[in-house]
């Protein structure tokens, strides 16, 4: 974009000035050889469907250089791109073009944690599990679990505002989340690190943060409320006939477990297929089933939660809700099941390209989209019955159940315009009438950029405009993304 200046030598000098001569502050190349290959893994995004053209990656180590960069920045009109673990699933995390990566992979401390409170304030670059497994030690958890944890960042599971498996549990970031440090366009440090969980003092502008995706500003810091870590933590899968089946062992499983239910997915019998042919893995029980839920309950006291929970699968197997099921015996098969969960996103692009969907239904409607997108590939000729199941096209449909978000996957061999044709704008319209959302937890990045007004009134977007506008009037901060 020609409003961008193109970077040069002075430009690089200056940024050495700022970050040090450490070799792990900066890949340069625009005055050295930094490599394709070293730039690589910040250019391309976790799925391979997205590859931008930076030629200088900046890793700052402090508030204070974020802040002496973007001012560079915005005073020379250079475009940048905030980046944490990029794992983004909507092409936000990478550049379009040439902007320069901000990584905050080395603001990676632990600024402290308050065992009564169970406040904790860290880093823009602490990677979720790092985060989870101090609390851990601390007899806290993290109120966000996903499954790139090992890899993302928490300053990205900010920008995204991500939800993730325990979301029925512990609530949204926007609720958790009690302050923020981040940084503005211009520089300016915005130091909102409140630890207070009640703060009526006018808007509540941290929030703007939350879910923004770096179109504002870069966040530096989080300070969030963590609950006490469940000391009896249980897991069953089961297998199930059909999607009317799955919600009756969600309503039973809010009745019986209640307080207990920490998790509730549903996983459909292509993606478990897809999942076990990708990895390997055997599936926990013996006979195929056209639907799969796995429950989470976590208490604090172990015999009480067992015998809630076997009350239960007594109940959903004896009025023939549930047609088979298996509990973890220990902490091994408590993994393995989950894994059958977690590992879907990854298997679904174990053969080269695959189509993301992530979606807000109303539960009643939720799978109709993946029968109907079945049908249209049979329609288009570009899937026929016998092939399901041979990795020329999967349609696979899975996620959080109790928070009413499907994750629709299309596995296949490549990306393939004709199999996108298919897909979109169908699946935006599809939930657009019905209200739903065109995204619950990913964001829009730049996959979705053309499709906001599916979601969003002309008058929101139009808001959203101006507020953007507002905090970055010159526009550099994560350009040609949704705003
Ligand atoms: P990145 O991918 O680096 O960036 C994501 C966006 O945030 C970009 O727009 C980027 O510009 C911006 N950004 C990053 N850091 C900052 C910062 N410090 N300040 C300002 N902007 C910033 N998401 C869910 O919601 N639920 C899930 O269950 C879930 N599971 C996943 C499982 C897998 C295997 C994968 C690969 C992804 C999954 N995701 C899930 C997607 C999710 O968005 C990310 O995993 C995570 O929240 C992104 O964090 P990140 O550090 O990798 O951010
Ligand atoms: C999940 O819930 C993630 O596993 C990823 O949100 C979903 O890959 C996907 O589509
Ligand atoms: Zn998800």
């Amino acid at each position: 974009d020609s409003r961008f200046k193109e970077l040069d030598k002075s430009d690089v000098e200056h940024f050495r000035s700022i970050l040090g001569e450490s070799s792990s502050a900066i890949i340069d190349g625009v005055t050295q050889e930094a490599s394709n290959e070293d730039l690589e893994g910040y250019n391309a995004d976790w799925m391979r469907k997205y590859r931008g053209h930076a030629r200088l990656v900046l890793k700052p180590e402090s508030t204070e250089q974020v802040s002496k960069i973007l001012k560079y920045c915005n005073d020379n009109m250079i475009a940048v791109n905030p980046q944490g673990g990029n794992t983004g699933l909507v092409g936000g995390s990478v550049p379009v073009f040439d902007e320069v990566v901000i990584n905050l992979a080395r603001m990676s401390k632990i600024r402290s944690f308050d065992d009564v409170s169970g406040i904790f304030v860290a880093d823009a670059g602490v990677i979720l599990e790092s985060a989870d497994s101090y609390l851990a030690e601390r007899g806290y958890i993290f109120p966000l679990d996903l499954g790139a944890k090992g890899s993302c960042q928490l300053g990205g599971n900010v920008a995204t505002n991500a939800g993730g498996l325990r979301l029925l549990r512990y609530g949204s970031l926007h609720g958790n989340i009690l302050g923020l440090e981040a940084v503005l366009p211009d520089g300016t440090i915005l130091d909102d690190l409140s630890k207070l969980r009640k703060n009526n003092t006018g808007y509540d502008l941290k929030q703007l943060f939350i879910g923004g995706e770096g179109t504002i500003g870069i966040v530096t810091a989080l300070s969030i409320l963590c609950p006490q870590r469940s000391p009896a933590v249980n897991v069953a899968y089961f297998g199930l006939q059909s999607y009317e089946k799955a919600q009756e062992a969600f309503r039973e499983a809010k009745k019986q477990l209640s307080e207990i239910l920490s998790a509730f997915e549903m996983m459909d019998g292509q993606s478990q297929n897809l999942y076990a042919r990708a990895s390997g893995a055997k599936l926990p029980l013996e006979e195929e089933y056209p639907f799969y839920c796995l429950i989470e309950t976590s208490g604090s006291n172990t015999d009480h939660d067992s015998e809630k929970l076997n009350t239960f699968l007594e109940h959903v197997m004896g009025e023939e809700i549930v047609s088979d099921g298996v509990v973890a015996q220990d902490e091994t098969q408590v993994q393995s099941l989950w894994a059958c969960r977690e590992g879907v996103s990854e298997a679904s692009q174990h053969w080269g390209g695959v189509y993301k969907y992530d979606l807000s239904i109303p539960l009643p409607q939720l799978y109709d989209l993946v029968a109907e997108a079945r049908t249209r590939f049979e329609e288009s000729g570009l899937m026929s019955k016998e092939d399901e199941g041979k990795a020329v096209l999967d349609v696979v449909g899975y996620g959080h159940m109790g928070d009413s978000n499907l994750h629709l996957n299309v596995a296949c061999r490549r990306y393939d315009k004709a199999v996108e044709k298919v897909l979109e704008p169908w699946v935006y319209e599809w939930v657009a009438e019905r209200h739903g959302s065109i995204s619950a937890e990913h964001g829009l990045g730049l996959a979705k950029k053309e499709f906001i007004g599916y979601s969003r009134s002309e008058t929101m977007v139009k808001l959203m405009k101006q507020i953007k506008n507002f905090y970055d009037p010159k526009g550099i901060m994560n350009p040609y993304k949704y705003i």
